[in-house]
Protein backbone atom coordinates (compact mmCIF):
# COMPACT_ATOMS: atom_id res chain seq x y z
CA UNK A 1 0.00 0.00 0.00
CA UNK A 2 1.23 3.64 -0.86
CA UNK A 3 2.17 5.93 2.21
CA UNK A 4 2.37 9.38 2.28
CA UNK A 5 3.15 11.85 5.45
CA UNK A 6 2.09 15.25 5.78
CA UNK A 7 3.01 18.02 8.07
CA UNK A 8 2.12 21.41 8.63
CA UNK A 9 4.95 23.52 10.46
CA UNK A 10 4.39 23.53 14.29
CA UNK A 11 3.05 26.86 15.18
CA UNK A 12 4.77 29.59 17.72
CA UNK A 13 2.00 29.90 20.57
CA UNK A 14 2.71 33.85 20.75
CA UNK A 15 0.28 34.74 18.39
CA UNK A 16 -3.32 34.16 17.92
CA UNK A 17 -3.93 31.78 14.70
CA UNK A 18 -4.25 33.93 11.53
CA UNK A 19 -4.97 33.22 7.99
CA UNK A 20 -1.26 32.14 7.58
CA UNK A 21 -1.55 29.89 9.58
CA UNK A 22 -4.91 28.44 8.61
CA UNK A 23 -3.76 28.37 5.22
CA UNK A 24 -0.68 26.32 5.88
CA UNK A 25 -2.89 23.84 7.57
CA UNK A 26 -5.92 23.95 4.91
CA UNK A 27 -3.53 22.91 1.98
CA UNK A 28 -1.80 20.28 3.74
CA UNK A 29 -5.62 19.09 4.28
CA UNK A 30 -6.74 18.90 1.20
CA UNK A 31 -3.44 16.66 0.19
CA UNK A 32 -4.08 14.17 3.29
CA UNK A 33 -7.66 14.13 1.82
CA UNK A 34 -7.08 13.46 -1.97
CA UNK A 35 -3.95 11.30 -0.50
CA UNK A 36 -6.79 8.96 0.99
CA UNK A 37 -9.50 9.35 -1.57
CA UNK A 38 -6.56 7.86 -4.03
CA UNK A 39 -6.47 4.73 -1.48
CA UNK A 40 -2.86 5.99 0.18
CA UNK A 41 -2.19 5.57 3.90
CA UNK A 42 -1.92 8.72 5.29
CA UNK A 43 -0.67 10.57 8.64
CA UNK A 44 -1.34 13.72 8.43
CA UNK A 45 0.22 15.87 11.47
CA UNK A 46 0.03 19.52 13.21
CA UNK A 47 0.67 20.58 16.04
CA UNK A 48 2.15 23.25 18.07
CA UNK A 49 6.23 25.53 19.10
CA UNK A 50 6.09 25.74 22.61
CA UNK A 51 9.78 26.64 23.64
CA UNK A 52 12.21 28.91 23.33
CA UNK A 53 12.79 32.90 24.16
CA UNK A 54 10.16 34.04 22.40
CA UNK A 55 7.68 31.90 24.19
CA UNK A 56 9.05 32.87 27.30
CA UNK A 57 8.54 36.20 26.67
CA UNK A 58 5.33 35.97 25.87
CA UNK A 59 4.25 33.84 28.81
CA UNK A 60 5.80 36.90 30.67
CA UNK A 61 3.71 39.13 29.06
CA UNK A 62 0.38 37.60 29.85
CA UNK A 63 1.77 37.42 33.57
CA UNK A 64 1.60 33.25 33.53
CA UNK A 65 3.74 30.42 33.99
CA UNK A 66 5.66 28.57 30.44
CA UNK A 67 3.36 25.99 30.44
CA UNK A 68 -0.09 27.20 31.80
CA UNK A 69 0.29 29.94 28.83
CA UNK A 70 1.00 27.28 26.06
CA UNK A 71 -1.41 24.83 27.17
CA UNK A 72 -4.03 27.75 26.35
CA UNK A 73 -2.60 28.98 23.11
CA UNK A 74 -2.11 25.37 22.20
CA UNK A 75 -5.50 24.53 22.34
CA UNK A 76 -6.45 27.72 20.30
CA UNK A 77 -4.20 25.78 17.36
CA UNK A 78 -5.92 22.68 18.13
CA UNK A 79 -9.48 24.41 17.98
CA UNK A 80 -8.92 26.23 15.28
CA UNK A 81 -7.51 22.77 12.71
CA UNK A 82 -11.09 21.71 14.24
CA UNK A 83 -12.63 24.84 12.67
CA UNK A 84 -11.17 24.29 9.33
CA UNK A 85 -12.18 20.69 9.09
CA UNK A 86 -8.62 19.30 8.84
CA UNK A 87 -8.66 16.08 8.91
CA UNK A 88 -5.04 15.73 10.72
CA UNK A 89 -4.36 12.36 12.21
CA UNK A 90 -2.14 13.25 15.71
CA UNK A 91 -1.47 17.13 16.91
CA UNK A 92 2.35 17.30 18.53
CA UNK A 93 3.31 19.81 20.96
CA UNK A 94 6.73 20.08 21.71
CA UNK A 95 6.31 20.12 25.57
CA UNK A 96 5.57 16.81 25.75
CA UNK A 97 7.32 13.30 26.95
CA UNK A 98 7.25 11.66 23.86
CA UNK A 99 9.04 14.51 21.76
CA UNK A 100 11.16 15.42 24.87
CA UNK A 101 12.65 11.89 24.78
CA UNK A 102 12.99 11.94 20.71
CA UNK A 103 14.92 15.41 20.88
CA UNK A 104 17.12 14.11 23.56
CA UNK A 105 17.93 10.50 21.56
CA UNK A 106 18.70 12.50 18.49
CA UNK A 107 21.22 15.06 19.85
CA UNK A 108 23.08 11.66 21.89
CA UNK A 109 23.09 9.96 18.03
CA UNK A 110 24.51 13.25 17.05
CA UNK A 111 27.12 13.45 20.06
CA UNK A 112 28.15 9.71 19.33
CA UNK A 113 28.52 10.59 15.37
CA UNK A 114 30.87 13.59 16.54
CA UNK A 115 28.90 16.25 14.90
CA UNK A 116 28.17 18.06 18.32
CA UNK A 117 31.20 20.32 20.16
CA UNK A 118 31.22 22.56 23.02
CA UNK A 119 32.23 26.17 22.00
CA UNK A 120 31.55 29.70 22.66
CA UNK A 121 29.09 31.72 20.30
CA UNK A 122 29.12 35.21 19.82
CA UNK A 123 26.97 36.74 17.05
CA UNK A 124 23.68 38.08 16.10
CA UNK A 125 20.20 36.82 17.27
CA UNK A 126 17.00 37.11 16.65
CA UNK A 127 14.24 36.36 18.86
CA UNK A 128 11.72 36.70 16.85
CA UNK A 129 13.14 34.05 14.38
CA UNK A 130 14.80 32.43 16.77
CA UNK A 131 17.42 32.64 14.20
CA UNK A 132 21.35 33.45 14.43
CA UNK A 133 22.72 35.95 11.97
CA UNK A 134 25.92 36.66 10.45
CA UNK A 135 26.76 40.29 10.09
CA UNK A 136 27.10 40.32 7.00
CA UNK A 137 23.44 39.52 6.35
CA UNK A 138 22.50 42.46 9.18
CA UNK A 139 21.48 46.01 7.94
CA UNK A 140 22.23 48.87 10.63
CA UNK A 141 19.24 51.25 11.38
CA UNK A 142 19.66 55.15 12.16
CA UNK A 143 19.37 54.18 16.03
CA UNK A 144 22.44 51.68 15.64
CA UNK A 145 19.95 48.50 15.83
CA UNK A 146 20.79 45.26 13.77
CA UNK A 147 17.96 44.20 11.46
CA UNK A 148 17.40 40.74 10.01
CA UNK A 149 16.37 40.66 6.39
CA UNK A 150 13.35 39.49 7.66
CA UNK A 151 12.60 42.40 9.08
CA UNK A 152 13.52 41.38 13.04
CA UNK A 153 15.75 43.13 15.48
CA UNK A 154 18.79 41.42 16.38
CA UNK A 155 20.80 41.14 19.80
CA UNK A 156 24.53 40.33 20.14
CA UNK A 157 25.13 36.97 22.36
CA UNK A 158 27.73 35.74 23.75
CA UNK A 159 27.69 32.44 25.70
CA UNK A 160 29.04 28.89 25.79
CA UNK A 161 27.24 26.44 23.17
CA UNK A 162 27.15 23.00 21.86
CA UNK A 163 27.89 23.81 17.88
CA UNK A 164 26.77 21.41 14.96
CA UNK A 165 29.05 20.90 12.81
CA UNK A 166 27.13 22.55 9.52
CA UNK A 167 29.99 23.72 7.68
CA UNK A 168 30.92 19.66 6.93
CA UNK A 169 27.70 18.97 5.35
CA UNK A 170 27.90 21.38 3.01
CA UNK A 171 29.01 19.41 0.20
CA UNK A 172 26.85 16.15 1.39
CA UNK A 173 23.73 18.69 0.83
CA UNK A 174 24.25 19.86 -2.07
CA UNK A 175 25.39 15.98 -3.53
CA UNK A 176 21.86 15.21 -1.72
CA UNK A 177 19.62 18.34 -3.98
CA UNK A 178 21.20 17.05 -7.26
CA UNK A 179 20.27 13.42 -6.69
CA UNK A 180 16.82 14.54 -5.55
CA UNK A 181 15.76 17.27 -7.49
CA UNK A 182 12.31 17.48 -6.59
CA UNK A 183 13.17 17.86 -3.01
CA UNK A 184 12.87 21.17 -2.78
CA UNK A 185 10.13 23.02 -4.59
CA UNK A 186 8.81 25.32 -6.30
CA UNK A 187 11.93 25.41 -7.70
CA UNK A 188 12.57 29.07 -7.07
CA UNK A 189 13.12 27.71 -3.12
CA UNK A 190 15.12 25.38 -4.50
CA UNK A 191 17.54 27.52 -6.74
CA UNK A 192 17.82 29.74 -3.38
CA UNK A 193 18.87 26.76 -1.37
CA UNK A 194 21.49 25.72 -3.62
CA UNK A 195 23.10 28.95 -3.90
CA UNK A 196 22.78 29.51 0.03
CA UNK A 197 24.72 26.76 0.85
CA UNK A 198 27.24 26.95 -2.14
CA UNK A 199 28.00 30.17 -0.60
CA UNK A 200 29.33 28.38 2.22
CA UNK A 201 27.66 26.87 5.78
CA UNK A 202 29.12 28.00 9.40
CA UNK A 203 28.47 25.30 12.15
CA UNK A 204 25.10 26.41 14.05
CA UNK A 205 24.86 27.21 17.79
CA UNK A 206 22.37 24.15 18.83
CA UNK A 207 22.10 25.19 22.52
CA UNK A 208 21.49 27.79 24.56
CA UNK A 209 22.63 28.78 28.57
CA UNK A 210 20.96 32.10 28.84
CA UNK A 211 17.59 30.31 28.65
CA UNK A 212 16.18 27.70 31.00
CA UNK A 213 12.89 27.57 28.52
CA UNK A 214 13.82 24.65 26.42
CA UNK A 215 14.61 20.48 26.57
CA UNK A 216 17.60 19.97 28.69
CA UNK A 217 20.48 18.76 26.52
CA UNK A 218 21.10 15.42 28.08
CA UNK A 219 23.91 15.31 31.00
CA UNK A 220 24.31 19.05 30.59
CA UNK A 221 21.97 20.83 32.83
CA UNK A 222 23.03 24.36 31.83
CA UNK A 223 22.38 24.08 27.97
CA UNK A 224 18.36 23.65 26.84
CA UNK A 225 18.65 22.84 22.93
CA UNK A 226 18.18 25.56 20.36
CA UNK A 227 14.73 25.86 19.76
CA UNK A 228 14.88 25.32 15.79
CA UNK A 229 16.92 21.62 16.71
CA UNK A 230 13.78 20.98 18.91
CA UNK A 231 11.00 22.45 16.79
CA UNK A 232 12.28 20.14 13.28
CA UNK A 233 12.36 17.19 15.34
CA UNK A 234 8.72 16.98 16.39
CA UNK A 235 8.23 15.61 12.77
CA UNK A 236 9.83 12.11 13.35
CA UNK A 237 8.92 11.98 17.46
CA UNK A 238 5.37 11.97 16.13
CA UNK A 239 6.66 8.63 14.48
CA UNK A 240 7.97 7.18 17.77
CA UNK A 241 11.68 7.84 17.17
CA UNK A 242 14.40 6.90 18.11
CA UNK A 243 12.44 3.40 17.31
CA UNK A 244 13.49 3.53 13.90
CA UNK A 245 12.14 0.60 13.22
CA UNK A 246 8.65 0.55 14.38
CA UNK A 247 6.03 0.13 11.92
CA UNK A 248 4.87 3.31 11.87
CA UNK A 249 8.24 5.04 11.40
CA UNK A 250 9.32 2.54 8.42
CA UNK A 251 5.84 3.01 7.03
CA UNK A 252 5.39 7.12 7.03
CA UNK A 253 8.85 8.69 6.79
CA UNK A 254 10.21 7.49 3.38
CA UNK A 255 6.96 9.50 2.21
CA UNK A 256 7.50 12.35 4.34
CA UNK A 257 6.41 15.95 2.80
CA UNK A 258 6.90 19.34 4.88
CA UNK A 259 4.68 22.25 3.74
CA UNK A 260 5.56 25.72 5.29
CA UNK A 261 5.89 29.29 4.37
CA UNK A 262 8.84 30.68 2.60
CA UNK A 263 9.81 32.24 5.33
CA UNK A 264 11.35 28.85 7.12
CA UNK A 265 12.35 26.99 3.72
CA UNK A 266 16.22 27.55 5.15
CA UNK A 267 15.03 25.35 8.57
CA UNK A 268 13.50 22.95 6.61
CA UNK A 269 15.74 22.51 3.66
CA UNK A 270 19.49 22.53 4.77
CA UNK A 271 19.30 22.39 8.81
CA UNK A 272 16.39 19.69 8.98
CA UNK A 273 18.58 17.40 6.50
CA UNK A 274 21.49 18.20 7.80
CA UNK A 275 20.67 16.96 11.49
CA UNK A 276 19.37 13.80 9.86
CA UNK A 277 21.98 12.55 7.78
CA UNK A 278 24.54 13.01 10.87
CA UNK A 279 22.07 10.80 12.49
CA UNK A 280 21.57 8.57 10.25
CA UNK A 281 18.67 9.26 9.31
CA UNK A 282 17.27 9.50 5.98
CA UNK A 283 15.96 13.39 4.92
CA UNK A 284 12.10 13.82 4.47
CA UNK A 285 10.68 13.47 0.08
CA UNK A 286 9.90 16.85 0.10
CA UNK A 287 9.74 20.19 1.76
CA UNK A 288 7.29 22.44 -0.29
CA UNK A 289 7.37 26.31 0.71
CA UNK A 290 4.26 28.51 -0.13
CA UNK A 291 3.71 31.70 -0.59
CA UNK A 292 2.66 34.39 1.72
CA UNK A 293 -0.90 36.41 1.75
CA UNK A 294 -1.22 39.78 1.76
CA UNK A 295 -4.32 41.89 2.99
CA UNK A 296 -5.87 43.89 -0.03
CA UNK A 297 -2.34 44.62 -1.07
CA UNK A 298 -0.46 45.13 2.53
CA UNK A 299 1.82 43.19 4.67
CA UNK A 300 0.01 41.36 7.16
CA UNK A 301 1.37 42.53 10.70
CA UNK A 302 0.31 42.76 14.28
CA UNK A 303 1.34 47.08 14.28
CA UNK A 304 -0.75 47.51 11.32
CA UNK A 305 -3.95 45.94 12.38
CA UNK A 306 -4.71 44.24 8.98
CA UNK A 307 -4.46 40.56 10.50
CA UNK A 308 -6.90 38.46 8.98
CA UNK A 309 -9.29 36.40 11.41
CA UNK A 310 -10.19 32.96 9.71
CA UNK A 311 -12.76 32.71 12.04
CA UNK A 312 -14.40 35.78 10.56
CA UNK A 313 -13.89 34.68 7.04
CA UNK A 314 -15.61 31.21 7.91
CA UNK A 315 -18.68 33.51 9.45
CA UNK A 316 -18.65 35.99 6.55
CA UNK A 317 -18.22 33.59 3.74
CA UNK A 318 -18.47 30.15 4.37
CA UNK A 319 -15.74 27.43 5.54
CA UNK A 320 -15.80 25.59 2.61
CA UNK A 321 -15.66 28.89 0.03
CA UNK A 322 -12.86 30.28 2.18
CA UNK A 323 -10.84 27.08 1.49
CA UNK A 324 -11.71 26.94 -2.04
CA UNK A 325 -10.74 30.48 -2.26
CA UNK A 326 -7.07 30.26 -0.73
CA UNK A 327 -5.75 27.16 -3.02
CA UNK A 328 -8.23 28.48 -6.01
CA UNK A 329 -6.66 32.16 -5.94
CA UNK A 330 -2.84 31.90 -6.66
CA UNK A 331 -0.67 28.80 -7.46
CA UNK A 332 0.39 27.19 -4.36
CA UNK A 333 4.12 28.35 -3.78
CA UNK A 334 3.59 31.98 -5.07
CA UNK A 335 2.68 35.33 -2.75
CA UNK A 336 -1.39 35.37 -2.67
CA UNK A 337 -3.17 38.76 -1.95
CA UNK A 338 -6.49 38.09 -0.01
CA UNK A 339 -9.56 41.18 -0.62
CA UNK A 340 -13.21 40.71 0.09
CA UNK A 341 -13.91 41.45 -3.89
CA UNK A 342 -12.19 38.88 -5.12
CA UNK A 343 -13.39 36.60 -2.04
CA UNK A 344 -17.01 37.70 -3.20
CA UNK A 345 -16.20 37.20 -6.71
CA UNK A 346 -15.19 33.58 -6.79
CA UNK A 347 -17.69 32.60 -4.33
CA UNK A 348 -20.72 33.99 -6.79
CA UNK A 349 -18.89 33.30 -9.97
CA UNK A 350 -17.11 30.08 -9.60
CA UNK A 351 -19.38 28.89 -6.68
CA UNK A 352 -23.07 29.77 -6.89
CA UNK A 353 -22.94 30.40 -10.40
CA UNK A 354 -21.06 27.66 -11.72
CA UNK A 355 -21.12 24.36 -9.83
CA UNK A 356 -23.68 25.45 -7.36
CA UNK A 357 -25.95 26.34 -10.66
CA UNK A 358 -25.23 23.90 -12.57
CA UNK A 359 -26.13 20.82 -10.19
CA UNK A 360 -28.88 22.83 -8.92
CA UNK A 361 -30.90 23.90 -12.44
CA UNK A 362 -29.83 19.72 -13.39
CA UNK A 363 -31.28 18.29 -9.88
CA UNK A 364 -34.25 20.40 -9.83
CA UNK A 365 -35.22 19.24 -13.91
CA UNK A 366 -34.72 15.47 -12.22
CA UNK A 367 -37.22 16.21 -8.95
CA UNK A 368 -40.08 17.61 -11.25
CA UNK A 369 -39.97 15.65 -14.10
CA UNK A 370 -38.13 12.43 -13.25
CA UNK A 371 -39.67 11.35 -10.41
CA UNK A 372 -37.32 12.57 -7.89
CA UNK A 373 -34.86 9.40 -8.68
CA UNK A 374 -31.87 8.63 -11.30
CA UNK A 375 -33.31 8.96 -14.80
CA UNK A 376 -32.46 6.14 -17.19
CA UNK A 377 -30.75 6.63 -20.63
CA UNK A 378 -31.12 5.39 -23.76
CA UNK A 379 -28.62 5.59 -26.56
CA UNK A 380 -25.92 8.20 -25.90
CA UNK A 381 -25.87 11.02 -28.63
CA UNK A 382 -21.93 12.23 -30.38
CA UNK A 383 -21.98 15.19 -27.43
CA UNK A 384 -23.60 12.92 -24.78
CA UNK A 385 -20.28 10.92 -25.67
CA UNK A 386 -17.87 13.82 -25.48
CA UNK A 387 -18.79 15.04 -22.30
CA UNK A 388 -18.79 12.26 -20.73
CA UNK A 389 -15.40 10.93 -21.95
CA UNK A 390 -14.17 14.57 -20.76
CA UNK A 391 -15.42 13.97 -17.31
CA UNK A 392 -14.12 10.52 -17.35
CA UNK A 393 -10.52 11.21 -18.47
CA UNK A 394 -10.83 14.18 -15.64
CA UNK A 395 -9.36 12.01 -12.29
CA UNK A 396 -6.09 11.39 -14.36
CA UNK A 397 -5.63 15.14 -15.06
CA UNK A 398 -6.88 16.20 -12.00
CA UNK A 399 -4.27 14.00 -9.75
CA UNK A 400 -1.41 14.42 -11.96
CA UNK A 401 -1.97 18.41 -11.24
CA UNK A 402 -2.64 17.64 -7.12
CA UNK A 403 0.40 15.21 -7.13
CA UNK A 404 2.47 18.21 -7.94
CA UNK A 405 0.58 20.83 -5.51
CA UNK A 406 -0.63 22.68 -8.38
CA UNK A 407 -4.15 22.97 -6.43
CA UNK A 408 -4.94 25.99 -8.69
CA UNK A 409 -4.60 23.70 -12.12
CA UNK A 410 -6.37 21.07 -10.35
CA UNK A 411 -9.22 23.18 -9.55
CA UNK A 412 -9.33 25.01 -13.21
CA UNK A 413 -9.45 21.39 -15.08
CA UNK A 414 -12.83 20.84 -12.84
CA UNK A 415 -14.04 24.62 -14.00
CA UNK A 416 -13.79 23.66 -17.60
CA UNK A 417 -15.70 20.44 -17.29
CA UNK A 418 -18.30 22.68 -15.77
CA UNK A 419 -18.14 25.27 -18.35
CA UNK A 420 -18.62 22.52 -20.64
CA UNK A 421 -21.18 20.77 -19.16
CA UNK A 422 -23.16 24.65 -18.84
CA UNK A 423 -22.44 24.71 -22.45
CA UNK A 424 -23.65 21.55 -22.90
CA UNK A 425 -26.90 22.05 -20.84
CA UNK A 426 -28.15 25.17 -22.71
CA UNK A 427 -27.73 23.58 -25.82
CA UNK A 428 -29.50 19.75 -25.29
CA UNK A 429 -32.09 22.36 -23.16
CA UNK A 430 -33.76 19.23 -21.12
CA UNK A 431 -36.41 21.73 -19.93
CA UNK A 432 -37.85 21.72 -23.70
CA UNK A 433 -37.41 18.14 -24.50
CA UNK A 434 -39.73 17.48 -21.54
CA UNK A 435 -42.72 17.89 -24.25
CA UNK A 436 -41.26 16.50 -27.54
CA UNK A 437 -38.87 13.78 -26.58
CA UNK A 438 -39.19 12.12 -22.86
CA UNK A 439 -36.47 9.88 -23.59
CA UNK A 440 -34.17 12.26 -24.76
CA UNK A 441 -34.59 14.31 -21.88
CA UNK A 442 -33.69 11.68 -19.51
CA UNK A 443 -30.72 11.03 -21.21
CA UNK A 444 -29.35 14.34 -21.09
CA UNK A 445 -29.87 14.59 -17.59
CA UNK A 446 -28.68 11.23 -16.44
CA UNK A 447 -25.23 12.63 -18.64
CA UNK A 448 -25.37 15.86 -16.46
CA UNK A 449 -26.06 13.45 -12.92
CA UNK A 450 -23.36 11.76 -13.93
CA UNK A 451 -21.09 14.66 -14.86
CA UNK A 452 -21.96 16.44 -11.65
CA UNK A 453 -21.05 12.91 -9.59
CA UNK A 454 -17.49 13.12 -11.12
CA UNK A 455 -17.11 16.89 -10.41
CA UNK A 456 -18.31 16.00 -6.52
CA UNK A 457 -16.10 13.27 -6.18
CA UNK A 458 -13.12 15.76 -7.20
CA UNK A 459 -13.80 18.75 -4.86
CA UNK A 460 -13.76 16.29 -1.64
CA UNK A 461 -10.50 17.34 -0.70
CA UNK A 462 -11.12 20.68 -1.02
CA UNK A 463 -14.47 21.18 -0.23
CA UNK A 464 -15.83 18.31 2.20
CA UNK A 465 -19.02 19.43 3.39
CA UNK A 466 -20.13 21.04 0.19
CA UNK A 467 -19.00 17.99 -1.98
CA UNK A 468 -20.79 15.64 0.73
CA UNK A 469 -23.71 17.30 0.32
CA UNK A 470 -23.72 16.89 -3.59
CA UNK A 471 -22.84 13.23 -3.08
CA UNK A 472 -25.66 12.57 -0.69
CA UNK A 473 -28.07 14.70 -3.14
CA UNK A 474 -26.89 12.00 -6.08
CA UNK A 475 -27.37 9.11 -3.27
CA UNK A 476 -23.98 7.89 -4.08
CA UNK A 477 -23.26 5.38 -0.94
CA UNK A 478 -20.68 6.48 0.80
CA UNK A 479 -17.87 3.71 0.33
CA UNK A 480 -18.57 4.75 -3.29
CA UNK A 481 -16.81 7.69 -3.09
CA UNK A 482 -12.89 7.72 -3.43
CA UNK A 483 -11.30 8.66 -6.59
CA UNK A 484 -11.38 4.54 -7.96
CA UNK A 485 -15.20 5.55 -7.93
CA UNK A 486 -14.69 8.41 -10.41
CA UNK A 487 -14.79 6.41 -14.07
CA UNK A 488 -17.47 4.77 -15.72
CA UNK A 489 -17.27 1.62 -14.56
CA UNK A 490 -19.52 3.18 -11.62
CA UNK A 491 -22.09 5.06 -12.82
CA UNK A 492 -25.64 6.05 -11.51
CA UNK A 493 -28.15 3.60 -11.13
CA UNK A 494 -31.24 4.55 -12.46
CA UNK A 495 -34.32 4.43 -10.78
CA UNK A 496 -32.32 4.87 -7.21
CA UNK A 497 -34.47 7.58 -5.60
CA UNK A 498 -32.74 10.98 -5.09
CA UNK A 499 -33.36 13.59 -1.66
CA UNK A 500 -35.46 16.81 -2.59
CA UNK A 501 -32.71 19.08 -4.21
CA UNK A 502 -31.50 22.12 -1.86
CA UNK A 503 -28.73 24.72 -3.03
CA UNK A 504 -25.14 24.02 -1.51
CA UNK A 505 -23.30 26.94 -2.68
CA UNK A 506 -24.74 30.03 -1.81
CA UNK A 507 -24.53 33.78 -3.38
CA UNK A 508 -22.81 35.86 -0.75
CA UNK A 509 -25.18 37.65 1.51
CA UNK A 510 -23.08 40.52 3.06
CA UNK A 511 -22.42 40.47 6.95
CA UNK A 512 -25.81 42.23 8.89
O1 LIG B 1 7.78 29.58 12.08
N1 LIG B 1 1.03 33.93 4.68
O2 LIG B 1 5.98 29.13 13.42
P1 LIG B 1 4.95 30.29 13.05
C1 LIG B 1 1.17 32.60 4.53
N2 LIG B 1 7.37 27.55 14.90
N3 LIG B 1 1.56 31.78 5.52
C2 LIG B 1 1.84 32.31 6.70
C3 LIG B 1 1.74 33.71 6.94
C4 LIG B 1 1.30 34.54 5.86
N4 LIG B 1 1.13 35.86 5.95
N5 LIG B 1 2.08 33.92 8.21
C5 LIG B 1 2.38 32.71 8.75
C6 LIG B 1 7.23 28.97 12.98
N6 LIG B 1 2.24 31.73 7.84
C7 LIG B 1 7.95 27.81 13.65
C8 LIG B 1 7.88 26.60 12.74
S1 LIG B 1 8.37 24.03 12.17
C9 LIG B 1 9.45 22.90 12.68
C10 LIG B 1 8.59 25.39 13.25
C11 LIG B 1 2.38 30.28 8.04
O3 LIG B 1 3.86 30.23 14.05
C12 LIG B 1 3.50 29.67 7.22
O4 LIG B 1 3.28 28.29 7.06
O5 LIG B 1 5.66 31.58 12.85
C13 LIG B 1 4.67 29.81 8.11
O6 LIG B 1 5.69 28.94 7.75
C14 LIG B 1 4.04 29.45 9.43
O7 LIG B 1 2.74 30.05 9.38
C15 LIG B 1 4.90 30.02 10.55
O8 LIG B 1 4.29 29.77 11.72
Amino acid sequence: MRTFYITTPIYYVNDIPHIGHAYTSIACDVMARFKRLSGDKVFFLSGTDEHGLKIKKSAEKAGMEPLEFTNQVSQRFRDLLTALNCSNDDFIRTTEVRHKKACQALWDKLVANGDIYLGKYSGWYAVRDEAYYAEDELTKTAGSKMIAPSGAECEWVEEESYFFKLSAWGDRLLDFYEKNPDFIKPVTRRNEIVQFVKSGLHDLSVSRTAISWGIPVPNESRHVMYVWLDALTNYISALGYPDIESEKFKDFWPSAVHVMGKDIIRFHAVYWPAFLMAAGVAPPKKVFAHGWWTNEGQKISKSLGNVIDPYELIADYGLDQMRYFLLREVPFGNDGDFSKDSMIRRMNSDLANGIGNLAQRTLSLIAKNCEGKVPAHSDFSEQDNKLLHAAYALPAMFSEHMNSFAFNKALDSIWELISAADRYIDSEAPWSLKKTDITRMQTVLFVLAEVIRIISLLLQPFMPTSADALLNQLSVPSDKRSLEHASGKHVLTAGTPLPAPTGVFPRFNPPK
